[in-house]
């Protein structure tokens, strides 16, 4: 493993490290950018990084990492909840934004950094920047929030040592190198789209394509000027499939690609298969988390596994384990938790000791997803031991967060919040309402827009049912599998 987390900025070539619609960097630029913006927040113990789809984020998140400052990434579509509660519980020092961002409170009312592009060329005459002294490889990366199953978002506290080994194993797996022009358009304040969507590819020296914006017609079209790898979430995928069915443009723009990547939750089958009679070519899945960064994937030159999510990456130990926590013997038929240890994984949930200890089994981390394990070592995801985790559009949703914003309003007496089947998101997400007075139930659109304003956009109920009562077990405990079964039964609201 290189001792430096970015080698290839500090090595600072004309080559391009990073691409967006309006604006690209070379690696020189990155370097004089970044190492500018280093150099003005040396010391700071944290700072936030409003991470819209820009370079400005991108170099925002280097200047960070060049310091040796934990960067703390922030939704700029967070909502007002949400925001208050990522900055009161990482307190950064200041926060990076580009000049023309307009910042909600609380952060407006932090010190401002604004990243500055235009100054970006280097200095006459020499250079402009000198590679930094690298921070421990135990130090913080990143503080990346992630919903739970109840209250708010956890901070996971990666250290530059996770994200090393974590992109140098993906890296592996997947013959990845300075050579490849990786292409997404995910959003950048997740591991997905920031860690191995923009990190992954300054680490190894070569270029992202940010297409800013999810299209399929983007995609198809930086795939043909010489895209060589896409990462996108199933949501992307589905939608890539339908496209490739309607024109051939789109099928033989995906064909070019020298791997196609999906993660953070399952491709169907019925996707894998129409991209591949489409393209000729598979979708390659590997399977993480916001704590483990990747746990495993199908190699690129490897056969095309569709159905599972590949063997452990390198360095990456996993075992499953029944409900008593015994190691599982080797049966491909046997389904048990998935706990994982290696140097992969995060530090700790800041401020958050109880849930550390919790989230672990001795030195291993337990992911909540349950899986089998076939005779050559390829896991097979079946699905997760909580109901109240739901992913949608490969966002991770805690149903206890969005039911205590529910339970805020006042016409509503009692919430639940599930995640149904959906061909495009996997899951969408729906509010089963019990409401204060049945005779005047509160509007549903009223409820949805009470969530998005609190939350996050892609937190907002798609649908809201409305019913006398939630079926409770005799603990008082609801029953959210009698919920999704009895959804004829109920009136939609
Ligand atoms: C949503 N919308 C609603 C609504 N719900 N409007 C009205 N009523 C509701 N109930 C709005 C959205 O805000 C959006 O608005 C628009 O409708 C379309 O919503 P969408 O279809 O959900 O989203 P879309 O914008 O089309 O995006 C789909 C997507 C996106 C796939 C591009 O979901 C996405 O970027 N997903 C990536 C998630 C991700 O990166 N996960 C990685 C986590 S890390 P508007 O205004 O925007 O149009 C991880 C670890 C690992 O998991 O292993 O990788
Ligand atoms: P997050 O907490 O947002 O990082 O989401 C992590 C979760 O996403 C994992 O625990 C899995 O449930 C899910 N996930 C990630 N990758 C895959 C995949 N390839 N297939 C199925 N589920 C996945």
């Amino acid at each position: 493993m290189s001792p430096s987390l970015l080698p290839a900025v500090y090595a600072a070539s004309s080559h391009t490290a990073l691409r967006f619609p309006d604006r690209s960097f070379s690696y020189e630029q990155l370097a004089a950018a970044a190492g500018r913006i280093a150099a003005q927040i040396d010391g700071a113990s944290r700072v936030a990084v409003w991470a819209t789809p820009s370079l400005h984020a991108s170099v925002g998140t280097v200047a960070a990492l060049l310091a040796g400052v934990p960067a703390v990434p922030v939704n700029p579509r967070g909502g007002e909840r949400e925001l208050a509660h990522v900055v009161a519980d990482s307190v950064p020092a200041a926060v990076l934004a580009a000049p023309d961002d307009e910042l909600p409170e609380p952060l407006a009312g932090l010190p401002r950094v604004d990243v500055h592009l235009d100054e970006a060329e280097p200095d006459e005459g020499g250079a402009a920047w000198s590679p930094p002294h690298e921070p421990p490889a135990e130090s913080a990366a990143l503080i990346v929030y992630t919903s739970g199953t109840t209250g708010p978002p956890k901070g996971v506290v990666l250290s530059r040592r996770a994200v090393a080994s974590s992109l140098d194993a993906l890296a592996d797996a997947w013959a990845w190198s300075d050579a490849d022009v990786l292409v997404h358009a995910l959003p950048l304040f997740h591991v997905h789209g920031l860690i191995l969507g923009v990190l992954g590819p300054l680490r190894l020296g070569g270029t992202l394509r940010h297409l800013g914006a999810f299209t399929t017609e983007a995609v198809a079209e930086a795939l043909r000027e010489g895209g060589t790898m896409l990462f996108g979430v199933p949501t992307m995928y589905h939608r890539l499939a339908e496209a490739c069915a309607e024109d051939r443009e789109s099928a033989s723009a995906l064909a070019g690609a020298r791997l196609l990547v999906s993660g953070s939750a399952p491709l169907p089958l019925t996707d894998h298969r129409r991209i591949a009679e489409a393209t000729g070519r598979g979708v390659v899945e590997r399977y993480g988390m916001t704590e483990t960064l990747m746990n495993t994937s199908v190699r690129a030159d490897g056969e095309p596994r569709p159905g599972t999510v590949g063997p452990p990456l390198r360095d990456v130990d996993l075992r499953l384990v029944d409900e008593a926590g015994e190691r599982l013997p080797e049966d491909p038929e046997l389904v048990g938790e998935v706990q994982v240890r290696g140097p992969n994984l995060f530090t700790e949930y800041l401020n958050r000791p109880d849930a550390t200890a919790d989230a672990f089994d001795g030195g291993w981390f337990r992911t909540g997803d349950m899986a089998t394990r076939d005779a050559d070592g390829c896991v097979r995801l079946v699905g997760r031991k909580a109901t109240d985790l739901i992913k949608s559009g490969g966002y991770k949703i805690g149903a206890g967060e969005i039911e205590n914003v529910l339970l805020s309003h006042e016409g509503v007496a009692e919430a639940a919040v599930t995640g149904e089947p959906d061909a495009d998101l996997g899951e969408r997400v729906v509010a089963w309402i019990v409401p204060a007075d049945a005779e005047a139930p509160p509007a549903g659109t009223e409820l949805v827009a009470l969530v998005a304003e609190q939350l996050a956009p892609h937190k907002r109920p798609r649908e809201v049912r409305f019913l006398s009562a939630l079926p409770r077990n005799d603990m008082g405990k609801v029953l959210k599998r009698e919920l999704a079964k009895g959804e004829e039964e109920v009136s939609a609201g």
